[in-house]
């Protein structure tokens, strides 16, 4: 279980912290031990980016992270059912929880409340060496204190033993000693932080970011209550958003929100569990009629988004028992297919969490399990319970094996039609789509691709861009919704092909046949440049779900983008302006009107690309120095997962649903 120093401190044998002798030498010296904390806190701050990931979106929400696993884990020790989150109005943030309370007591020797040791301390010990910082290296688990360094005002308030106390820091630095303020019938903590602002480059928080990580948190962690208010003013309407997260059965909920939109081929989940063991594990699984695998693994409640090794112990073991089982069936001899790894990962939908003591994180975003012992633990774990539930189960074992088969069956036809696409293209022999206009440049570092809505677009892009570093490929209208297509389907598609072959990527590595071989790839910078209406959102959209679904790396690795051609062009006499939002056109109205003089200015809004010459394509959209755009980027797998399969997939209800929740968002367009 992750544990924070601070907890680990005030294990029930030992009231304060434990401390070598030497230590609590220096911590009888008051002035020694508040030297120690301020360099603890200078650290920080010096180099934030080191404790909390970075100082942008990321880090300015893993402060929110940091404190509520605080709650958290006060939970998982049976203390605390409530947590609640509130943005207030100046993007400051409370978390209050009903746990224990942070102790306030004295700590005789270093003559502090241990609240004001936990608000202060940094952690001690192994956390900063090389080995160990991997282990929280930009994830969770840094301490309170560190939320409290990187705070212009950060407020504690502790019910306990039927008081109130209080204490509030600067930038970490108490402004009092720990003071009782009251007395009191409830227990908990209250923290009220105001990230500081000259330390983190953005300052607003994001609802649906919080939202998505709070309803995550109340699935992996059943029977606590989150709830999240924001009480800045929604623009809209006046009123304040709030949410309640709460999951009764918790993996097993988490399974069916995810695949909420899809149909199911089993009547509910399989769960998996072993609480005892070294490794705590939890798994729900199911399968649904769909052909793409949805697999969210966890430790310690971090979404290990790279996978590791509890997730190589749950694909082996779920392997060998479904295969253990479809031999023995005699449904595989019948329809005379091989079955590989592969086809039982098909229409699987799988939530892993599992909790290890000592995580050693790796991969590219640290995000990967090394622990060689969750292989075994998780294996174990399913092996056992899945056998028994095929055992106990045979309809719905026969139906898994029938859709295992299945899946054999489409993934020869998709190899087939995936080789068909790596075929050189005969007509230009290059292998490269007629219809790519490349540049000149060969380094993928600098080279942009810009996938173009329409020919007539496309020309003007050809025309307009830099062909030194940038290359055109115009989609002709909408592409293929690989969501409900069939993957050979996809291969066969021709806005699909042009689009693998023009990136130079190709599938297939030495251990996974579908695996995204991006060694070649030819971009560095993929654009989406659509129009700004629906059928270009639509658009956009069928591009991302063809990526998101298998080219994810691509996402992941920060090379996809989307362009923002600009809303309007604003004349008056020789004063051309454009502008990209309605705010921004009214203030440019007026701003252009200023001089007083009758002549209103004249408004042109695009519709189209194909509205802008390729002069105007270029000034706006596609020249490095005044363009802008987007990029895109994967917050939450299992939410992106979830929106896509809803709004690209066949159910209508939740689509409407979502389109009806959100439609006030959504600028009409005129
Ligand atoms: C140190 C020790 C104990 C609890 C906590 C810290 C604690 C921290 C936070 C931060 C937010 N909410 C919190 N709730 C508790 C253990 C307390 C005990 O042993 O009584």
């Amino acid at each position: 279980m992750r544990q924070t120093l601070q907890k680990s401190l005030f294990l029930p044998t030992c009231k304060y912290p434990k401390m070598s002798e030497e230590k609590a030498q220096k911590g009888s010296n008051y002035s020694g031990s508040n030297i120690q904390v301020l360099e603890g806190l200078e650290a920080v701050r010096k180099r934030p980016a080191m404790y909390i990931g970075d100082v942008g979106v990321r880090g300015l929400h893993h402060l929110i992270w940091e404190v509520v696993d605080n709650s958290i884990d006060e939970a998982l020790a049976g203390y605390c059912d409530t947590v609640v989150v509130t943005i207030n109005p100046d993007n400051s943030i409370t978390v209050d929880d009903n746990g224990r309370g942070i102790p306030t007591d004295i700590q005789p020797k270093l003559k502090k409340s241990a609240l004001e040791v936990v608000m202060t301390v940094l952690h001690a010990g192994g956390k900063f060496d090389k080995d160990t910082y991997k282990v929280s290296g930009g994830l969770h688990g840094v301490g309170v204190s560190c939320v409290n360094a990187l705070s212009t005002m950060l407020k504690a308030t502790v019910h306990r033993d039927g008081k109130i106390f209080e204490q509030e820091y600067q930038r970490g630095i108490p402004k009092y000693d720990v003071r009782e303020v009251g007395s009191t019938e409830k227990r908990g903590t209250t923290i009220h932080f105001l990230p500081d602002n000259t330390i983190f480059s953005v300052s607003e928080y994001n609802y649906e970011t919080v939202a998505a990580r709070l309803r995550e948190l109340a699935f992996l962690n059943p029977k606590i209550r989150l709830t999240l208010k924001d009480m800045r003013e929604n623009e809209e309407n006046g009123t304040h958003r709030s949410d309640e997260f709460y999951s009764e059965g918790g993996l097993r909920e988490f399974v069916e929100y995810v695949d909420s939109t899809r149909e199911k081929l089993i009547p509910a989940p399989i769960y998996i569990e072993n609480e005892k063991g070294e490794i705590p594990v939890q798994i729900a699984m199911s399968y649904n009629t769909s052909f793409s695998e949805n697999l969210v693994s966890y430790v310690n409640n971090i979404n290990t988004h790279e996978g590791g090794t509890h997730v190589a112990g749950f694909r082996r073991a779920l392997t060998r028992t479904l295969k253990g089982y479809a031999d023995r069936s005699g449904l595989l001899e019948k329809a005379k297919v091989e079955i590989s790894g592969d086809d039982f990962r098909e229409g699987l939908t799988a939530v892993i969490s599992v909790k290890v003591q000592e995580p050693q994180f790796e991969g590219q975003t640290k995000t990967k399990l090394g622990n060689s012992e969750a292989m075994g633990a998780v294996d174990t774990a399913v092996g056992e319970m899945l056998q028994t539930y095929l055992e106990e189960n045979p309809r719905e074992a026969k139906q898994i094996v029938n859709k295992v088969i299945l899946a054999a069956q489409a993934r020869i036809a998709a190899r087939k039609a995936r080789e068909m696409v790596q075929r050189k293209n005969v007509l230009t022999g290059t292998g490269l789509p007629g219809k790519l206009a490349d540049c000149a440049s060969t380094d993928p570092s600098i080279c942009e691709l810009y996938l173009v809505e329409g020919d007539s677009a496309g020309g003007s892009a050809k025309q307009g861009r830099d062909r030194n570093f940038q290359a055109i490929l115009p989609l002709r209208g909408k592409i293929l919704n690989v969501e409900k297509a069939q993957e050979h389907k996809i291969y066969e598609n021709e806005e699909i092909k042009n689009m693998i072959t023009a990136l130079g990527v190709s599938f297939g590595t030495e251990d996974d046949e579908k695996a995204l071989n991006m060694k070649k790839l030819r971009y560095h910078k993929i654009i989406i440049m659509t129009d700004a209406d629906v059928d270009g959102s639509h658009i956009r959209t069928l591009i991302l779900t063809f990526f998101f679904r298998y080219m994810r790396e691509l996402i992941e690795q920060g090379y996809v983008y989307i362009a923002l051609p600009p809303l309007y062009l604003l004349k008056r006499g020789r004063d051309e302006r454009y502008c990209w939002t309605e705010d921004e056109r009214m203030a440019l109205i007026k701003e252009m009107t200023k001089d007083g003089k009758e002549d209103s200015v004249n408004i042109q809004r695009y519709k189209g690309l194909g509205e802008m010459n390729p002069d105007q394509l270029w000034s706006t959209t596609m020249d490095p120095e005044r363009r802008s755009l987007k990029k895109v980027t994967i917050e939450s797998a299992a939410e992106a997962d979830h929106l896509f399969s809803m709004l690209m997939g066949d159910e209508v209800a939740p689509r409407r649903e979502f389109i009806e929740k959100n439609a006030k968002y959504a600028k009409i367009d005129i």
